[in-house]
Order: C-alpha cells, then structure tokens, then sequence
C-alpha cells in the first residue's frame, strides 16, 4: 500500500551546502545570493525540491548546526531578504524548499543557553545540566565527536550535556517550555512559506530517564543504547506533529541513526513523519572507528536494501547514497579513477530505481570525487579536527601520517570542497580564497564542461531525473530483487501488484565482465531499455554480457 500520492513520493530532492555551493561576494564562503545565481541550473537538473543545509545564524563551531538564533540569517550567507528571494525564485520555479532544523541542541552562543548558564529564568532548565563535582562527569556518555559528552561549566558551576561538540549543548526535552518554543520557531518558518524540513539527528532528542550509564561495548560511543530512539521520543514526535506539523502541507525527513525498521515504521506510520534517513549502508565499510576503513560487500548492500525496500512497506523510504557528512559516493562505493563517469551513472542509476524518494547531494551529479588533504591544516570539520587531535593527545595515535588514509577517506570535508561550475580559478566557486581547498580535479569534473555532452555524468542525472517523473511503475512499483546471490551483479524488478508493467534493473557493481542469466519466469519479449551508462548493441536483456559498471533500466510490458 502506498498511501496517499504525494509530491515529495513523486519528486527528487537535491541538497545545498551553503557554505561551498556558489559564493557571490568574493569572500570565499558560499551564500545564498550565490544559489538565487543558479536557480536556473537547479531547474535545468529537473529537480522538484532542494533542502538546505542550516543558514541560521550560528558561530560555525560545526557548520551551522550550532545555531546562535533561529529566526536570522547568518551575516556571510546573506540577508533574510536574501532568503525570501531564494525561496520565491524556486517557487516560481515549481521547486520546494526544505530547511534544515536543528534541535537536538543550540549553539552555546544562543540567548537560551547563555541565559540558562547564568540561571535566568524561564531557562535555568533548558539544557540538560547535572551538578556534581568538577573532576567527575554525571555519567559515562560519550560524544559523537570523541571525548565525554559532558563539559562542567564555570559559570553556573555544573555539568551539561552536549552529544556533540562542548559548542553544541543538548536541549532539554523533558521540559514543555522548550518543545513549545522549537514548535513557535517551526510555526514562525511554516508560516513563512517553507515547504518542510529535514530534521536533524531527530532521535537523539530523548534521553532515557535518569541519564544511566551506558553498558553496551558494541556500542558506536558509550551510552548509545539510552540516548539513541531512547523513551519518550515517539511522544515528542507525535506531539511536534500534533501542534505544528499537522497543520501544514508539508514534507519532513528526519535523520535517524541507527535506527531500526520498527521505530522507523513508528516515526512514520504513527507519529507523523513522512520519512526518516536511515543508515545501514552508510555502516557497511565502518570497523569501528574513523582510524580504519572495512571493505564493502555487495552481498551486505543486497542485505540492507532489500531489508529497508521490503521492510517498510507500511511507510517511505529516502534514498540517498551521499551527503555532507559522508565521504562522496564514487570514491566510496564505485572507483573515483578508470571508471569515474561509468560508477557514477551506475551508482545513480541504483539511487533513481528504487522505490522512495532520492536525494543528490550537490556535486554527485557530475562525479564529484573524495579531495586529497596534505596536511592536518587542510581540515575544516570539528569532527575529523577533534578526532585526531584526541587520538594525538592521548597517545592512541603517535602521528598524524599513521592514520592519514583513513582520515582522508572519511572525512566530512571531502563532501564540502566547493562545488565544481567551471575550469575557472577555484572552479568558478569564488573569485577569492575559497574557505576551504577545492578538488584537484575540477578542471576534468565540472559543470561546464558536462552540460550538453550526452556522454557526462549531469546529462545522465537529468535523464534519471526525467525518467523517475516520467514511469509511474519507478514510484510506486514495489522492489522485488533476483539475482540475489550473484556476486558482482545486483538486479531487481519494480512492480506494481495491480498493473502489467514492471521495471528491471541490472547493475553490475564492479570492473569484471560478467556474463548474467536473467531467471525465468519474466517475460523479457516487448523489454524496453530506457536508460543505460554504455552504448549498447544488442538491448535482449537475455543476453546479458556486461561491461565495468554497466547499467541498464528496462520496461517490460
Ligand atoms: O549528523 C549526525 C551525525 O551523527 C553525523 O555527524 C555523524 O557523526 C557523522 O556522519 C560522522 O560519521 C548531523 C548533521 O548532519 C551533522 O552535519 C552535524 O554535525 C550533526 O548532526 C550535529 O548537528
């Protein structure tokens, strides 16, 4: 059952980084007068909506997702008149847009919190603060981005809790004053025309009662098990839904780590969500810790998509192989070097099939690879800063070389090097120093230069994006995977239950050859190939002799 049709079951959605998408003023730091300059490139990609990272104003202690004041622009992004051309010049264009909310926590620069450490009332209790003494911590939590997840404060002389950095203090859920302002802010954006949000790490905002210790050593960080969809997050949903999100026409995502495919049925099913990110495939090449890199296995990604395809059949799913926090999608699941444009379109063509919603975070659509940073001074992400500068401090690591590779490969900054428009200087980015070094590559991978070449990974995009508009069947087809046990090739069939006609994509994941043999069964006669990254002679889906990352959609009536 699909539910109800919706815009956003039927659209795709594409992600701005503000900060490295277009920068106007030659300052080096992109903004948003620098989007309103490429609307017309968001609507020749064919998008249906772009969600936008955070703008607020923030100190940028982790890149906007420390916000200083949620009702104002950040200075270097522009002004809220800015903002409202931004939105107007996509809604003129039939593109929505989703910001990004972030209430998890605040940053510690905001009013409530510097109100809250000097115990001013009504926001002494907004944080989550524990007395104690100064050497010992509440508890043994640990933060997202190393180190305890609790700092004692001077001034109120207390400890208070932050999952992430020390700038970035937890509100406090538990208290009703709190909700009822973030739903007043919410309101306060709702009313002015936007058309939804992607919520940041949104089941995180619960804490169990009590604050326990954590106990699980498989845990990702100690104390995940209590703060991690940990009780009463559904009521706290359920409620946003109940005084804001019911009363509006809109499209919300919530980034939910780890989540499991019971409380991802609840968030959507029951508590109002339209969908959640979810994050099996983003842990396939993980061995524990940023230092180490697993190899992926395809049979692991089989697993995990057919679990979310299948799994969630009462709600939706997001499709998404890439965003700012994670490392570019070709360098990690396909080769970012001989095979650069065939992995991408093979890698895009798997995002654009499944059933859900896609996003593409900008840069994907031409290839974007993993940047090479030299030296520690490269970084510009406090997680990836943080990390090494604990392991270094702490002895764990002795220098910055022994774990470099690894760095390299997952840190945030390789998704947050500018966005590549032309083979100017800075790839036509910013005419100043870009706040932070630009792909080598660009002069190769860049907007310029792939658009109107039927050949470029963009073209591709564009054609995926027409394709997913165009083929009912690539909505709402349901996912039905053969092939399963093949090695190098994942296939499958979209297919309603009450309509004739069905999707097929075949997907060959690596640089072999092989040769695959479609079951039987399906009837391959009246196969139409619509989309593929090769040229292709013989289009008999029967006789299947793929090339290095050959992908191939076929209508089959
Ligand atoms: O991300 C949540 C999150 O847990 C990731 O940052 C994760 O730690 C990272 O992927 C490392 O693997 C959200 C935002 O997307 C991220 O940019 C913020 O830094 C974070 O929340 C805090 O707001």
């Amino acid at each position: 059952m699909d539910g109800q049709r919706e815009w956003w079951k039927e659209g795709v959605v594409y992600q701005i980084y503000p900060q490295s998408f277009k920068d106007s003023d030659g300052d080096g730091v992109g903004d948003i007068p620098g989007i309103v300059e490429k609307l017309d490139y968001l609507d020749y990609l064919g998008v249906d909506a772009v969600w936008l990272n955070p703008v607020y104003d923030s100190p940028l202690a982790d890149n906007g997702y420390d916000v200083r004041d949620y009702r104002a622009i950040l200075d270097e992004y522009g002004t809220m008149a800015d903002w409202e051309t931004l939105r107007d010049g996509l809604h003129d264009r039939d593109i929505r847009l989703i910001m990004d909310l972030v209430v998890n926590h605040t940053s510690d620069e905001h009013e409530w919190f510097r109100k809250s450490r000097r115990l001013e009332d009504p926001y002494t209790d907004y944080y989550v603060w524990r007395d104690g003494d100064s050497d010992e911590p509440p508890n043994n939590w640990e933060s997202l981005f190393d180190g305890p997840a609790w700092t004692y404060d001077d001034e109120r002389e207390a400890w208070y809790l932050h999952l992430f950095d020390p700038k970035q203090p937890d509100l406090d859920w538990t208290n009703p004053a709190v909700r009822e302002d973030v739903y007043e802010m919410m309101r306060w954006w709702l009313d002015r025309d936007v058309d939804g949000f992607r919520m940041d790490v949104i089941n995180l905002l619960a804490k169990r009662d009590g604050l326990p210790d954590g106990t699980d050593d498989a845990a990702p960080v100690t104390g995940w098990e209590h703060f991690v969809s940990a009780p009463p997050i559904h009521e706290y949903i359920q409620e946003m839904h109940e005084e804001v999100l019911s009363r509006y026409d809109v499209m919300t995502v919530g980034e939910a780590l780890d989540v499991s495919i019971e409380d991802a049925r609840r968030f959507i099913v029951e508590d109002g969500l339209d969908m959640v990110f979810t994050f099996d495939h983003m842990y396939l090449d993980e061995a524990g810790s940023r230092f180490t890199v697993a190899e992926w296995e395809l049979a692991d990604l089989k697993e995990v998509t057919a679990k979310w395809q299948t799994g969630l059949s009462e709600g939706w799913n997001s499709l998404y192989l890439g965003n700012h926090d994670q490392p570019r999608m070709v360098s990690r699941f396909g080769d970012d070097a001989e095979y650069r444009r065939e992995s991408t379109k093979l890698l895009a063509t798997y995002l654009f099939t499944l059933k859900g919603t896609p996003f593409v975070y900008q840069g994907d659509e031409l290839g974007m690879t993993n940047a090479r940073f030299e030296t520690i001074d490269d970084y510009r992400d406090v997680a990836t800063i943080r990390a090494v500068e604990l392991a270094l401090e702490t002895g764990h690591i002795d220098q910055f070389d022994a774990v470099r590779n690894a760095v390299n490969y997952w840190t945030r900054d390789n998704a947050r090097t500018p966005m590549q428009w032309s083979d100017d200087p800075n790839a036509g980015f910013t005419v100043g120093e870009p706040w932070i070094k630009v792909n080598e590559d660009y002069p190769d991978v860049n907007v310029e230069r792939q658009r109107g070449d039927p050949d470029s990974v963009l073209e591709y995009y564009r054609q995926l994006v027409a394709l997913r508009h165009e083929q009912p069947v690539l909505k709402y087809g349901n996912y039905v995977p053969i092939l399963e046990e093949h090695a190098e090739v994942m296939a499958y069939l979209r297919r309603h239950d009450e309509q004739a006609n069905r999707a097929l994509a075949v997907l060959n994941f690596f640089d072999g050859r092989p040769v695959v043999e479609l079951p039987s069964g399906v009837e391959y006669d009246d196969a139409d190939l619509v989309c593929t990254n090769y040229d292709v002679a013989d289009p008999d889906p029967r006789e299947l002799d793929l090339r290095p990352y050959e992908a191939r959609v076929y209508l089959l009536d």
